[in-house]
């Protein structure tokens, strides 16, 4: 069954429920389609509540990206799929500063001290599935209508195949959806990629897809879909003929600049299609962030944990930051450590099997 691994439902209705009118309420949330999906379902609660965000912030990880969002003004903060409590120094800021709620499914920070004010589900629990549950079970909102939004969330944060609930959920929203490779071309599946695309495309007006996808336009999409998804098919070839191999690592490692912030997606792409017994690391410049660059990892075999891999091959590196679940992870640096961080990649990932 889904679960908790930190918090539970009733500390999330607690918490709604203290919420007053008068309290100015900011949420930040995740640039994927999770993130989308959460905020959009987070919304729908608070709006039964009669409560009104004030912000919301779509925020990619990073060091140091959350000061903006700590100079703002707001009395609660709600975190959905975006795991605060990696960045232990912002979070006490913020709880100095206001109340909180951190509602995520990424592994929670082991060395964080204070754990209240987060509520944690299973890595394969999804926030918009974990939301999902709770305004069904809460009657917050007519989850029948959004049936397809939360299944489009979970088939792109790959949680479909990892928990038999999870599958037995998009079953009972689509009877004729089959647990392998063609999910993606499901109806849902297709909805994700489209989200996902798009979110891409209109970097950083992720605020754009928010509001289409909240009245259910998904037509307004399908051109930057269409464009994404051959940029893709491009450079997932040129990575497939361009990446060193380590056989010792079963590792696929590569560093390219696509036009698009495609890195990860194809990271997901080729470590389910191609590499599937494999490590997939691809590293690319961070446009908004000089002299940094980002990562992705991928590995489906489960046998190894990428977000404790990639938090011990950034210690020590100035300005780092790494995390994530174990089969997605990715991490962030300056680009003049990559051979540092290589040379700890190549050391201590058979020390994570
Ligand atoms: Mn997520």
């Amino acid at each position: 069954m889904n679960g908790y691994v930190l918090g539970s439902e009733d500390d999330f209705y607690k918490f709604v429920n203290s919420i007053s009118k008068k309290d100015k309420i900011g949420v930040v949330t995740h640039t994927d389609v999770d993130g989308i999906v959460s905020g959009i379902f987070l919304q729908k609660i608070l709006e039964f509540k009669g409560l009104k965000i004030e912000f919301m912030e779509f925020l990619n990880y990073g060091p140091g990206t959350l000061k903006e969002v700590i100079k703002k003004e707001f009395d609660v903060l709600f975190f959905t799929d975006w795991n605060a409590d990696n960045y232990p120094e912002d979070l006490e800021e913020i709880r100095n500063k206001s109340r909180f709620l951190v509602f995520d499914h990424h592994p929670p920070n082991e060395e964080l001290k204070n754990k209240s004010g987060i509520i944690k589900t299973e890595s394969n629990y999804c926030s918009s599935h974990a939301l999902f549950d709770l305004a069904f079970k809460g009657k917050f909102f007519d989850t029948k209508k959004w049936s397809w939004l939360a299944s489009a969330a979970i088939i792109s944060d790959y949680t479909w195949d990892k928990n038999p609930d999870n599958f037995e959920f998009l079953k009972s929203v689509y009877p004729k959806i089959v647990k392998d490779k063609s999910i993606w071309d499901s109806e849902p599946g297709k909805i994700g990629k489209k989200i996902n695309n798009a979110l891409i495309y209109y970097s950083p007006d992720f605020n754009r897809i928010y509001n289409l996808v909240l009245i259910k336009d998904l037509t307004s999409l399908n051109r930057a879909d269409k464009v994404i998804r051959k940029e893709i098919e491009v450079w997932i070839d040129k990575f497939k003929r361009e990446a060193e191999y380590f056989s010792e690592q079963k590792l696929y490692f590569a560093y390219g600049n696509p036009k698009y912030n495609i890195v990860s997606v194809i990271a997901s792409k080729l470590s389910d299609e191609s590499f599937r017994e494999n490590t997939v690391v691809l590293i690319s410049d961070m446009e908004d962030k000089k002299g940094f660059v980002k990562l992705s990892a991928r590995n489906q075999t489960g046998k190894i944990d990428l977000g404790k891999l990639l938090k011990k091959c950034v210690k020590g590196l100035k300005d780092s930051n790494a995390g994530g679940h174990p089969r997605a992870a990715s991490a962030i640096f300056r680009k003049k450590d990559l051979s540092k961080f290589k040379e700890n990649l190549i050391n201590n990932i058979n020390f994570f099997i």
